[in-house]
């Protein structure tokens, strides 16, 4: 699989979040397919729904059995693992209120993933209001909207303890997407990337993310709840495709 590091020198990137916990795997393998056929760069396979390394062993090779494009497992805890991913995001819900998201979890999986030589990119995840599943099921203490300050202190302690990426998540079905401002004030500051993702369902809301600066834009419920998967992401893809990398 062709690095993240390396696919973000090119251009910003596209990610289609699939949770083997919503579908069944042919569900989940129908929309790697149609993700891949849109351009889509990588699968992100998780989410916040608990489920055993057994099912996401399954989802993974169902998946790899119909597409190449790389898989980077979003596990919602240290029990969703499979050694079949290509790559695993290794993340610390830094504004939970429980230390088992920021570092519990961690810690259970990491002498594992390095017995099984598995790549781990390291995240910092922020979960911002409305929050949505993942803000009450991780125990967010969720930031405002609009608190770029708050946002940028967490976002730049990351950075400096040596995290690879920050994720801005607005929830898995938010009504609302981060908000495009505090994207570009963390853009000013920040020298590494920024994934925005929660409640993206256009490639106007997409572009303005893209015109603020984030590198990653991940989309998960449209194709989810899309019957013609192509057609909705097709568009935000080639939006994704039309900004060029932030490093250039
Ligand atoms: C959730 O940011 C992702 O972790 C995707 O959100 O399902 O709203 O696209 P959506």
């Amino acid at each position: 699989m062709e690095s993240l590091k390396e696919r973000l020198s090119h251009g910003r990137v596209h990610m289609t979040l699939i949770d083997p916990a919503s579908q069944d795997d042919e569900k989940s393998v129908q929309i790697a397919v149609e993700a891949e056929k849109a351009g889509t760069d990588f699968i992100m396979l998780g989410g916040s729904t608990e489920i055993d390394s057994a099912k996401m062993d399954r989802a993974v090779k169902a998946i790899k059995s119909k597409v190449s494009t790389g898989i980077i497992l979003f596990p919602g805890s240290s029990a969703m693992i499979s050694r079949y991913a290509d790559a695993i995001y290794f993340m610390s819900l830094l504004n939970s209120k429980d230390r088992e998201y920021i570092i519990g979890h961690q810690r259970k999986a990491s002498m594992l993933l390095r017995e099984m030589g598995m790549e781990t990119i390291s995240m910092a995840y922020l979960v911002f209001e409305p929050g949505m599943t993942v803000g009450r099921q991780g125990k967010a203490d969720l930031i405002g909207r609009e608190d770029w300050k708050k946002a940028l202190s967490y976002a730049l302690a990351a950075e400096m303890m040596g995290m690879d990426l920050v994720y801005l998540e607005a929830g898995s079905g938010s009504p609302t997407t981060i908000s495009p401002s505090v994207v570009s004030k963390l853009k000013e500051t920040l020298r590494i990337p920024v994934i925005a993702g929660g409640g993206i369902r256009s490639a106007a809301s997409a572009s303005e993310l893209l015109r603020a600066g984030a590198d990653i834009i991940v989309t998960g419920t449209i194709a989810e709840k899309s019957s013609n998967v192509l057609t909705e992401l097709r568009p935000i893809v080639e939006a994704v495709h039309s900004f060029p990398s932030t490093h250039d």
